[in-house]
């Protein structure tokens, strides 16, 4: 079965679905479209496909598209018959699968704030609500979720380390690691999975 995934190499949300692509062995399964755009210039983005004008999208012979990395990983892993979902530990991985997303969100906010507000319109106080959003929930996570990402791979733990990535790719400069060893240490062994490094995006 093909899939059409609309996608960019620098979003942590497309890239989710290709460590999941990866993980659950689909990704021969899927032929890859750039698109770029932003919220000003949707640009090449699949708009026919995802009226919100965001990546990711895939395509599927048997049904409409999909859209949102949330739900496009749920489907690779069900189609896959895969246990990154698993029933016995759901809503443990679907909460910090969320936390992870919000993460994400978080800094590509600030990233665009950053790029498309003209220097002089710019309200440095809200990428610092947004870094904020993000900070806490590092806390959060290297608080009371280290022991989850040592146990087996799931969904939340590829949301997690792609918005750790993420960080590291367009805010260096924010030192997440610091205070968080249980979380930089998992990060590292994680980042060593072949998914994650056939996954690494060019360098900004
Ligand atoms: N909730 C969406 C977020 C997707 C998203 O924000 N993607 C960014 C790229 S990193 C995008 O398409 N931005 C264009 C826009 O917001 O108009 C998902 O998980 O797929």
């Amino acid at each position: 079965m093909g899939f059409i995934l609309h996608h960019s190499q620098t979003s942590p949300f497309v890239r989710k679905v290709m460590v999941t692509a990866h993980e659950t062995g689909l990704v021969d399964d899927i032929e890859i479209v750039p698109a770029s755009g932003t919220p000003l210039e949707p640009g090449t983005m699949p708009l026919a496909q995802n009226p919100l004008g965001k990546i990711p999208v895939m395509e599927r012979p048997d049904g409409p598209a999909l859209m949102d990395s949330r739900v496009i990983c749920r489907y690779l892993n069900a189609h896959a018959g895969s246990t990154l979902y698993p029933e016995a530990r759901i809503w443990e991985v679907l909460t910090l699968e969320a936390l992870a997303h919000g993460i994400s969100e978080a800094c590509v906010a600030m990233v665009y704030e950053g790029r498309l507000r003209p220097e002089n319109m710019q309200m440095p106080e809200i990428v610092e609500a947004q870094w904020q959003k993000a900070s806490r929930t590092i806390d959060a996570v290297n608080a009371r979720w280290v022991s989850h990402l040592s146990g087996r791979l799931d969904a939340a733990q590829i949301a997690l380390a792609c918005a750790l990535a993420y960080i590291d790719y367009r805010l260096p400069e924010r030192d997440w690691r610091s205070g968080h060893d249980g979380l930089a240490n998992w990060f590292a062994r994680f980042s060593e999975r072949p998914s994650m490094q056939a996954t690494t995006p060019p360098k900004a």
